[in-house]
């Protein structure tokens, strides 16, 4: 018999290895299959039932996957980030649409073979929103789910669009089959503002500044941000991020309004960033060399982003403000872990 398990893609990631080390502590969960380009880093290992490096786009790769194991919940996070993308912006594409769509399509064979829906868990993006200008971006404030969807990079484009996939294969898919499938895929989304870890550095996102500024400054090292000091969009910590995809996938599916969510926590400009970051590293230095490409992708995501929905539905509370993200999480996590 398969063995019933959670897929985790893009596993060796920020967001998957933090999502790793906080279902390791969930007790009788299901083992973890962690799929990603590189294998796992060696300190979660011991915490997954397997780490398999392969290319969600390598279709042999999937067939070899489903035939082993069953696929009870996926959290598809494997993703090219905001600016690699626009460096790539096909390869992204590729990646991001039709790695979701392949996604999608293995949890609806999934579904079909167990005679039960998959849970397809996603993260979205601030991405997503494209305001037109600076002015537009300070008077509407925070956005609600439904607004402002113009995005200017290839990668706000690709998850929106991936958030239509799933609104689709969970909805309408075949919807003119003779018979409708009985059983789906049960697609939930979070829209993440920017996401700040203490244990991992991203690479490839615009909204990187902000982790990359505290980083350098526990490290010792100068910093030269890439966005001007009134530059803001939103942020949360990684163990909020976590607790969004848990929460969501864990919701009563009664509740569901919707299937994408705004989630947030806390909007602060890069200079009130600076401010945190100098308060508790003293040392250091932090200059201002705005990347006019990046500024303009920063200046065109929304300054907050409206989470109301999230709240009702499944009753989403972040844990960390950002005071309590800096004093509570990101100093002590950083210092011990540079120490
Ligand atoms: C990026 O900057 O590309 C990501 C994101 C906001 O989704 N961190």
């Amino acid at each position: 018999m398969r063995k019933r398990v959670i897929l985790i893609t893009g596993a060796n990631g920020e967001v998957g290895q933090g999502l790793i080390r906080q279902l390791a502590q969930v007790p009788d969960r299901l083992p973890i299959i962690a799929l990603d380009l590189r294998t796992l880093e060696p300190a979660l290992l011991p915490m997954v039932e397997a780490s398999i490096a392969g290319d969600i786009l390598d279709a042999n790769m999937l067939d070899r996957l489903t035939t082993e194991y069953e696929i009870d919940t996926i959290y598809h996070l494997a993703a090219l980030l905001s600016t690699h993308s626009e460096f790539r912006p096909e390869a992204a594409h590729r990646v991001n649409v039709q790695g979701t769509v392949d996604m999608l399509h293995l949890a609806i064979e999934q579904a079909r073979w167990r005679a039960q829906s998959v849970k397809f868990i996603f993260p979205s993006s601030i991405a997503v929103y494209g305001l037109p200008d600076l002015a537009t971006k300070h008077q509407v404030g925070a956005v609600t789910e439904q607004t402002y969807l113009d995005p200017i990079t290839m990668y706000g484009c690709n998850k929106l669009y991936a958030e239509h996939l799933g609104r689709y294969y969970m909805s309408h898919y075949r919807q003119l089959a003779a018979a409708p499938e009985e059983h789906g895929v049960d697609f939930r989304c979070v829209r993440f503002p920017g996401i700040i870890s203490a244990l991992t550095i991203p690479s490839g996102g615009t909204s990187d500044f902000a982790p990359e500024m505290i980083h350098a400054a526990a490290k010792g090292v100068p910093y030269a941000c890439f966005v001007r000091p009134d530059a803001v969009i939103p942020f949360m910590t990684m163990p909020d991020a976590i607790k969004a995809l848990l929460g969501l996938a864990k919701a009563d599916k009664a509740r569901l309004q919707r299937a994408v969510y705004n989630v947030s926590a806390f909007s602060l400009p890069a200079e009130q960033l600076a401010e945190q970051v100098v308060k508790y590293f003293p040392n250091a230095e932090i200059i201002y060399e705005p990347s006019a490409g990046r500024q303009r992708i920063i200046d065109s995501w929304p300054a907050d982003m409206d989470d109301t929905a999230a709240h009702h539905d499944w009753d989403w509370e972040p844990d960390f403000d950002g005071e309590q993200a800096f004093r509570d999480y990101l100093v002590p996590t950083i210092r011990q872990q540079y120490a």
